[in-house]
């Protein structure tokens, strides 16, 4: 469902109408279609209810920002604020084709704009053209890049990373990473692999973070990939993507929800300053279609 059209049918159902069993039928339904999962809409039914007995509350109207506080307790922004003057890694994982290369070349301008020197690391060398792409962002944007051929162990490429940095001074090393390998297992063991070699380079706990970036676009299906990231590799917050497009916003408070991950940067488009902080009231009006 459009995340707009998700907003104006929760408009309408909120607008100018008596509470009964009718209305929460309408929004259970309209919460599953916007991506908001069984668990958390169940979640999201019972309180209300309960809040409209409790207060007598008749008209719709009255429960919509209390639904909005409800959502808005299941969901956190975060702010990246990498040190200065360390070695900060921020790992970014995610399934193939999310945005993870793109959001990275966001990040390297909009923190090298903030005045951190940058280095990008190519971490996903299962795919050559991976390699290829990441490099055209560091010439187009003049950062520096640590690659190796494709094949090459990624855990040597964020060790050699990680070296160049101490020597070059640099302040934030944005690790790519591959989304896909021959199954699930590999790719999962590759990126422990990646954690242990940055966690034996010494870098600082607050200094090393991983983010996991989800499709806006791929609904129910980016919750179950923030769980098997999360499982093998312990996430720190979400990036999320596409949100330009088709986008359901629902996804996100699952994530939020149910794995505790607040949310860094919000990508709405395929240029360089496509990227902004998420901004939790921003999104929870519109995904509310509140004006
Ligand atoms: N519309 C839109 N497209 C995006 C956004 N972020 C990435 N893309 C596009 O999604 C596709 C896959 O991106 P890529 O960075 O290669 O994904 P990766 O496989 O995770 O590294 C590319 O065509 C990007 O231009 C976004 O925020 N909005
Ligand atoms: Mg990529």
């Amino acid at each position: 469902m459009l995340f707009k059209r998700f907003g104006e049918k929760l408009r309408s159902l909120f607008g100018g109408r008596k509470i009964d069993d009718a209305f929460f039928d309408e929004l259970e339904d309209t919460l599953i279609e916007g991506d908001l999962g069984a668990r958390l809409t169940d979640e999201i039914i019972t309180e209300l209810r309960e809040i409209s007995r409790r207060e007598k509350i008749t008209e719709a109207e009255d429960l919509r920002a209390r639904m909005k506080e409800i959502l808005s307790g299941y969901i956190k922004s975060y702010e990246a604020m990498p040190e200065h003057g360390k070695v900060n890694v921020y790992m970014i994982l995610g399934v193939n084709g999310v945005g993870k290369t793109t959001t990275i070349a966001k990040m390297a301008k909009r923190f090298s704009g903030e005045g951190y020197k940058v280095l990008l690391a190519a971490g996903d060398t299962f795919r050559a053209a991976a390699v290829d792409q990441l490099d055209i962002h560091a010439t187009r944007l003049g950062m520096r890049i640590v690659k190796q051929q494709m094949g090459s162990d990624p855990g040597a490429v964020i060790y050699d990373a990680i070296s160049s940095a101490e020597a070059h001074g640099d302040e934030l090393i944005l690790l790519d990473t591959a989304g896909r390998m021959h199954n699930k297992e590999n790719l999962m063991k590759e990126l422990q692999k990646m954690d242990k070699v940055i966690k034996a380079r010494k870098i600082d706990d607050d200094c090393y973070r991983k983010f996991i970036v989800i499709d806006a676009t791929t609904g129910q299906n980016g919750v179950s990939q923030a769980m098997l990231f999360n499982e093998a590799v312990k996430l720190d917050g979400v990036i999320l993507t596409k949100y330009d497009s088709a986008a359901k916003g629902g996804s996100l408070l699952q994530i939020g929800r149910l794995l505790g991950l607040p949310v860094l940067f919000v990508c709405t488009g395929e240029g360089y300053d496509d990227i902004k902080p998420f901004d939790k009231d921003e999104f929870l009006s519109a995904l509310m279609g509140i004006e």
